[in-house]
């Protein structure tokens, strides 16, 4: 502060007694910065790597991308001196965390202050006791604090598809508070539990429940006061109650404010958000003791099986995502503001409903859910499996409390979840064994405990479970029986079958199971935004299949009233360290990238969603495209352009030429665009009520291609060739476009002889692997491959050329344990046999490639030629077979001279 006055200082004063007279009430601050960090423990009399980090941290930000499989699942130490201020002498003093993952033990200057299990729910501990005052100075204290990742058979999640990942990764608080005040040792919740158990337009009640404590050494009487303010802060309705506490004593509370009138309603398009104030007031001194904000939603909901959600007496159909909490290069340790930033993603898409999945995430997640209007469910982690323990029931029971507890004032949230696809993976017992009879039956009895805790915390929300598509199965261990909701997550026409499938499957739990409603918990399928394809097949991962994918499933569940909701599986491209295919490690369901970016899904939901006028042309990040022209003398090459509205009629413009007025479909209309080489404006627009336009404008970069390669309208500079495969493949780091491959026809280019790679009995991808090839970025040219190939030839004009090679053994002796949700597919081995090949570059011995030199399985290996070539000879590139079949990858040659 830069003083310039004397009255600036008496403000700058007063306000320094003002806030020392507010100290009364509780105070808090995060301490972030400044921490100290070692990976593994201290030992002593040993120096450790100390490194100065600030929270949220992770150590896991970058081991889960490398080609290493597996990461770093072990122990942490953050150390940091933390300052108690000299007035909270008087206070009780707490550490809060908000998260920290997985087992986190509390040390304050060597006395062991607790321990807390598992990653996604907040803890804090009373730490007064630990602390020495000095009168006028802040005492300083040293916090030492252990964090373990590692696997542990009792603590849920014990496997899933996603990254585990650890470290002290969310906000960390020192808080005093008034000898007596708010429960602060309930589950590190707010101590207080708001229901509104009556709402409707006319009036409402609220219910406050929770419990206050007098920790100091003399009887205490105080007032306890509700008040409920409006959105401008005037209070609309106030109670009061006054109470006496012994000294040591903790009161329970169960107030009511009744007969409110005509209270303002929380929904989505008018996220109306009251606060509720509670406080404690010493009655002797009329001094504030204790005060607490909660966030409160007048609203009533029912599921229905029929008909699907009400929201305070109307239909709404849910739309939304599903969201994991990481982000690219920061692993699960995000600011605030990025958790928000997905709620605001989620709005901006017109969703109305997020599945706060598979775990309970920041509180800024549905504190943004209560002020935009989203509504939600969370979920206690117990994925794909348990273990038969106690410790697993009771750890997981003690999650689900922190879990109810911790999140229960939040108007967005209607449903609690526990367990998702907990019969994805079975033991290994035989099939209708007594042993696989009891494990169905622990878990049959975890969750109707689950089911019990739930309703017996909170009589008004609903309780779901969201499991796989083994209909029957779920039924047996009833699991479509005990929780109020079931959802499933649904893949069909993705991991297996077809996209009809997934139809199908709604009308049989509506004709299997008519009394329960039913939710699409998930439905998704990979989109690598750098791969494109007018061939889209299931497991291509090209943006064009999981198109085809979201309008079919989209339309059946938009048909269906008796569909609750429908839950995309993902909001956003996550890390599963496991994963393998054509992004390592990244599960690639989201409708926006890792980092964020949108994808066509985004704009589909946009186009179908949203209630404002919207227009967006598609695949924007397909700004480099490539094709063949039409001929020599007609030099375009058409391609189609899809352009997302919820507009009726769009019209297009191509380099300032009109191109065509189409209608839109499900929110997309579809154009034949005649692209030219270099430079394309599309310029898409629609008028709405007849006049005022929408417009939006995508800049595409065309390189037009001839199959004739001595022509001189269009001369050969280079071509980028992914063999084996029908995809285009942007590499934008480089800004290459790869084109897929073509039979050799004489005066142009392309392979002779071989087939497609392809894996035998693959119940997924029709062609290429989805291994993880080691060594490069570029997974999808390498991926797939030409088998057998005999020759690939450039009938190029003469000139000096750089010929570059792209070869990945796709086969390997080793045994690897197959990627569980590609359901139905058993662990494979292939059938590997060495190989070994001459490649000859116009009749020269060029290279010999085997298995033990350059071709390491799974690894890609590419080379660097020149080649220098006469009039009428061209680029004959020849593959000698030595043992068993020679393969190609990739291919580029680029004219130098
Ligand atoms: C599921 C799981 C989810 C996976 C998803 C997938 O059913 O619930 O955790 O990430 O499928 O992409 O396979
Ligand atoms: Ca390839």
């Amino acid at each position: 502060m830069n003083i310039k006055n004397s009255s600036t200082l008496q403000l700058f004063i007063f306000l320094l007694f003002s806030f020392s007279l507010n100290a009364q009430v509780r105070e808090s601050f995060s301490i972030n910065a400044n921490w100290q960090f070692t990976k593994g423990t201290v030992q002593k009399d040993k120096p450790s790597n100390w490194e100065t980090v600030s929270i949220p941290h992770s150590w896991n930000k970058f081991d889960v991308m490398d080609d290493e499989p597996s990461y770093y699942r072990g122990l942490g130490t953050y150390k940091k001196t933390i300052y108690i201020p000299a007035n909270w002498s008087k206070k009780d003093v707490y550490l809060h965390f908000e998260g920290s993952a997985q087992v986190t033990t509390v040390f304050l200057d060597g006395k062991l202050i607790g321990k807390h299990i598992g990653s996604y729910n907040a803890f804090s501990f009373n730490i007064t006791s630990y602390l020495n005052f000095k009168e006028n100075i802040n005492s300083s204290h040293e916090l030492l604090i252990q964090v373990d990742n590692s696997y542990h058979p009792d603590i849920p999640p014990l496997t899933a598809d996603f990254t585990f990942f650890g470290g002290l990764y969310r906000d960390v608080y020192l808080k005093a508070v008034d000898k007596v005040h708010f429960d602060m040792d309930n589950y590190a919740s707010s101590g207080v539990f708001i229901t509104t158990p009556k709402v409707s337009a006319l009036e409402a009640s609220v219910n406050i429940k929770g419990a206050f404590i007098n920790r100091s050494n003399t009887t205490k009487t105080v007032v306890i006061s509700h008040k409920l303010l409006n959105v401008q802060g005037d209070i609309v309705k106030e109670i009061k109650q006054n109470i006496q506490a012994k000294a040591q004593e903790k009161i329970s509370l169960n107030q009511n404010m009744v007969g409110l009138k005509n209270p303002q309603l929380w929904s989505p398009e008018s996220p109306y958000l009251y606060r509720l104030i509670s406080s404690i007031t010493d009655s002797k001194t009329n001094t504030v003791l204790d005060e607490i904000s909660n966030p409160l939603g007048f609203r009533w909901f029912s599921f229905d099986a029929k008909n699907g959600f009400f929201l305070n007496g109307k239909p709404l159909k849910l739309m939304g995502a599903s969201r994991h909490q990481d982000f690219k290069d920061m692993a699960h340790a995000l600011t605030d503001e990025m958790h928000l930033r997905d709620v605001v993603l989620l709005k901006e898409m017109g969703g109305n409903f997020l599945r706060i999945a598979h775990y309970p995430q920041d509180p800024a997640i549905l504190e943004a859910c209560d002020r935009l209007g989203i509504l939600a469910s969370v979920e206690t982690p117990i994925v794909n499996q348990i273990t038969e323990s106690d410790a697993f029931a009771d750890n997981a029971k003690t999650m689900h409390l922190e879990m109810i507890r911790q999140n229960y004032n939040h108007p967005s949230l209607i449903i609690w979840t526990y367990m998702n696809e907990v019969l994805l993976r079975l033991p290994a017992y035989e099939k209708n064994s007594s042993a696989q009879m009891a494990y169905f039956n622990k878990i049959t009895q975890l969750a109707q405990e689950l089911e019990d805790i739930t309703r017996k915390e909170d009589t008004y929300r609903y309780t779901m479970i969201p499991n796989h598509g083994n209909f029957d199965l779920y039924q047996q261990v009833k699991l479509t029986k005990i929780p109020m909701l079931v959802g499933w997550n649904l893949y069909q026409g993705w991991y297996s079958g077809k996209l009809d499938g997934f139809a199908d499957f709604l009308d049989k739990h509506h004709r299997e199971l008519p009394d329960k409603p039913l939710l699409i918990t998930e439905y998704g399928a990979d989109a690598d935004p750098r791969l494109h394809s007018f061939k889209p097949v299931r497991f291509d991962k090209s943006i064009e299949y999981t198109n085809l994918y979201h309008q079919v499933y989209f339309k059946a569940m938009m048909d269906r009233p008796f569909v609750v909701a429908g839950m995309i599986w993902n909001l956003a491209d996550f890390n599963s360290e496991t994963r393998t295919e054509s992004m390592p490690h990244i599960n690639n369901k989201g409708i926006m990238t890792w980092d964020r970016i949108p994808k066509d899904g985004y704009r589909f939901y946009q186009a179908n969603l949203l209630k404002k006028p919207y227009l967006q042309i598609g695949s924007k990040e397909w700004n480099l495209r490539a094709g063949f022209a039409v001929s020599n003398s007609n030099l375009t090459s058409n391609q189609t352009v899809l352009v997302f509205s919820n507009q009726p009629y769009i019209t297009l413009k191509h380099n300032g030429k009109f191109i065509a007025e189409a209608k839109s479909v499900l929110g997309i209309a579809t154009f034949e665009v005649p692209f030219v080489n270099g430079e394309n404006t599309l310029i898409a627009s629609s008028k709405i009520n007849g006049v005022e336009e929408i417009t939006d404008q995508l800049v595409v970069n065309f390189k037009l291609l001839t199959d004739d390669l001595a022509n001189t309208v269009i001369p050969f500079d280079d071509i980028n060739i992914s063999l084996g495969d029908y995809r285009y493949f942007n590499d934008n780091l480089s800004n290459q476009i790869w084109i897929p491959e073509q039979a050799y026809k004489p005066g142009s280019w392309g392979y002779i002889g071989g087939k497609v790679f392809s894996i035998e009995n693959s119940q997924r991808q029709s062609y290429g692997t989805d291994k993880n090839i080691l060594n490069t970025d570029l997974d999808p040219i390498y991926a797939t491959q030409r088998i057998g190939i005999e020759q690939f030839k450039f009938d190029v004009p003469a000139g000096d050329y750089e010929l570059i090679l792209h070869f990945a053994e796709l086969l390997s002796d080793e045994k690897k344990e197959d990627l569980i949700y590609n359901l139905g597919n058993q662990n494979q081995q292939d059938k590997f046999t060495e190989r070994v090949f001459a490649v000859v570059v116009n009749d020269k011995q060029t290279l010999q490639l085997s298995n033990k030199e350059f071709l390491t399985p799974e690894t890609a290996f590419s080379t660097k030629l020149s080649v220098s070539t006469k009039a009428n000879e061209g680029i004959t590139i020849s593959f000698q077979a030595n043992k068993a079949e020679p393969i190609l990858n990739a291919i580029q040659l680029k004219k130098i001279r």
